[in-house]
């Protein structure tokens, strides 16, 4: 008969409030902050945790993944458009070519490989936190504003919960068609979002990968939300764009962070 080790309560609920208070104590200033964890923020996770850098996602969410977990119309096969199909090889997705350049894959395979990706590359993940509002400073986006998602859900009554802000030297918007963290800036006048075209899958993945990247100092995007503020055609229910662009966004972050431009000490005021 197995037989568990004598564990009570008290040391459980101790495990799990100094490890999450532990793992918080890192993300307070890191190097990247991604907003959204689908499948362009789960490779940039994977791809800038790989690098070195201290990466973290907050997903709003309980669970990572998505628009990924599903292919389109609730049926659960993913369709990637070479060279998609690449990163699905760099995680270990099995496909099948349905016919010349066109791969399909399973969406829980496939998504539950791309987020255990991104954790062993050791991007860390708060989940069920809502990003809301961003930090500014002199001119550049230098961190984000954060709550527990439930707060969002509270009888108006008893909704003043202030949030509270994590720093970091980029942030990157991979929170899909609605771009919550660029619309930050478009409320305040800084920044134009011009909402995503109609559908045209030959004419949108190409461009979503052209236009990935700054859209303020500081701030970045990747994903569905790259078409949301250029006004690029959607690509409907297909993923490689998803995959490539969080790969170019990666890559431009990192030449940002290795550029120097982060290795002056700031001014201390008094
Ligand atoms: C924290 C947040 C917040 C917030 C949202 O929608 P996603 O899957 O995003 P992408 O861009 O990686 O992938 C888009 C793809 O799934 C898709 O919808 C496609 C290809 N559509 C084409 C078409 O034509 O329609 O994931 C975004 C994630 C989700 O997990 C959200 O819960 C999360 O971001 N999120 N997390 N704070 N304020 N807002």
């Amino acid at each position: 008969m197995t037989k568990f080790d004598h564990i009570d309560e008290k040391q459980i609920t101790r495990a799990i409030v100094s490890g999450f208070t532990k793992e918080f104590m890192e993300i307070i200033e890191s190097d990247v902050v991604i907003v959204g964890g689908g499948p362009s923020g789960l490779v940039a996770a994977k791809e800038l945790a790989s690098a070195g850098k201290n990466v973290v996602i907050f997903e709003a969410n309980n669970y990572l993944g998505g628009g990924f977990w599903i292919g389109g119309y609730l049926m659960n096969k993913l369709t990637v458009r070479a060279p998609g199909q690449t990163v699905l090889d760099e995680i270990g997705v099995p496909y099948e070519e349905v016919e010349p350049g066109l791969f399909m894959a399973n969406g829980p395979h496939a998504c539950s490989k791309l987020v255990a990706a991104a954790c062993d590359a050791g991007a860390k993940i708060i989940n069920m936190t809502k990003v809301d509002d961003v930090v500014m400073r002199e001119g550049r986006v230098a961190g984000v504003v954060i709550n527990w998602t439930p707060v969002g859900a509270l009888p108006r009554a008893i909704t003043c919960v202030d949030p509270v802000a994590v720093e970091s030297k980029l942030v990157i918007d991979a929170t899909g068609h609605d771009a919550i963290v660029v619309n930050c800036l478009v409320e305040r006048g800084l920044v134009d979002v011009k909402g995503f075209g109609g559908m045209w899958v030959s004419r949108s993945e190409d461009a979503l990968v052209e236009h990935t990247g700054e859209v303020y100092p500081g701030l970045l995007a990747t994903g569905m939300a790259v078409a949301t503020v250029h006004g690029l055609p959607r690509m409907g229910p297909t993923f490689g764009g998803m995959l490539i662009s969080g790969k170019r966004v990666a890559e431009q972050a990192l030449m940002q962070l290795e550029s120097g431009m982060f290795d002056i000490e700031p001014l201390v005021q008094v």
